[in-house]
């Protein structure tokens, strides 16, 4: 998969793909050509059965510092409203693998709505968070007003919307937005050490809890419980439960194929 603005390996791992962002100059910076071209490559990596977890990442300084500021400032509101962005964003929340975001510097803005798109963040101590737009005069457009305040709640949802001030990796861990800090030289190692810990697993049984906790956004308790055990009723018709609770019962590890 080649593309200009990420570097896609589908085999960075066993199972595991890798999605680099990389214009570095402009701090990864997500213009349009980039997002189309991770929107192609997520349904690439989706549709691919040698793939079984991927990892979105940046480098160190930046995960990426929001969508390209000169390629909107000139926009009009309908000019806005007719990019197709969305397909990318889309694309993210119809991903039926699990995203694992390996984040170490900025991740602002749309960069921070990208994070927050994935299923799992890893952080390296010098990631800083944000959702800055209101220094520049708008305000959050892919997300961030609703999945950060889903994530951390509205007292600092509100400080981090409305005075552009960027946290630390440190304070996004103890707000639960994400799920490890680690030293700047190991984010990216973590990620793959999490991402291996799921592709070892039932790559059905994945799906459908990761389609199961991304229900509970939208659903209320109650449908949200009909919809798991429909989920979990559905692992039944894989050859994968027979294999799982075999092993379990042969006392071997189990080897999952996604059928
Ligand atoms: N866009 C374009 N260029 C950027 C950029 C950005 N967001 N962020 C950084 N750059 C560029 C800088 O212009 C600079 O380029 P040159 O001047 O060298 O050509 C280069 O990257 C290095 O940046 P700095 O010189 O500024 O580096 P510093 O270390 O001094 O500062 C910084 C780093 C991250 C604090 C600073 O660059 C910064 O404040 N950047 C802007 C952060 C920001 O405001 N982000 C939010 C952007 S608005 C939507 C989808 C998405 C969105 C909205 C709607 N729909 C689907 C509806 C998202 C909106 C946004 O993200």
């Amino acid at each position: 998969m080649q593309f200009e603005f990420i570097i896609v390996n589908p085999q960075a791992e066993k199972y595991v793909a890798l999605i680099q962002l990389n214009r570095p100059k402009e701090l990864n910076a997500l213009n349009l050509q980039l997002m189309g071209e991770l929107r192609d490559a997520l349904k690439e990596l989706d549709n691919n059965d040698e793939v079984r977890a991927i990892i979105i990442t940046g480098n160190e300084k930046a995960f990426a510092a929001g969508a390209d500021i000169k390629q909107m400032a000139d926009k009009t509101a309908i000019d806005m409203m007719n990019v197709d962005q969305f397909s990318t964003w889309d694309q993210i929340k119809k991903t039926k693998k699990p995203i694992i975001a390996a984040v170490s510097g900025f991740a602002l803005g749309g960069g921070c709505e990208l994070m927050m798109h994935c299923d799992m963040i890893v952080a390296s101590e010098s990631a800083r968070i944000g959702q800055p737009e209101i220094k520049i005069g708008v305000m959050p457009g892919a997300g961030g007003t609703q999945r950060l305040t889903r994530a951390v709640g509205k007292a600092l949802a509100m400080e981090i919307v409305l005075t552009g001030k960027f946290i630390t990796a440190d304070e996004a861990l103890r707000a639960g937005l994400i799920n490890k800090v680690v030293p700047n030289e190991m984010y990216l190692k973590e990620a793959f050490s999490l991402a291996k810990q799921v592709v070892d697993k039932s790559p059905v049984a994945i799906k459908l809890a990761k389609e199961s906790v991304l229900a509970a956004f939208n659903t209320s308790l109650d449908e949200g419980l009909i919809f798991e055990r429909k989920n979990f009723y559905l692992c039944f018709a894989s050859e994968d439960q027979k294999e799982g609770m075999k092993a379990f019962l042969e006392k071997r590890a189990a080897s999952f194929t996604g059928k």
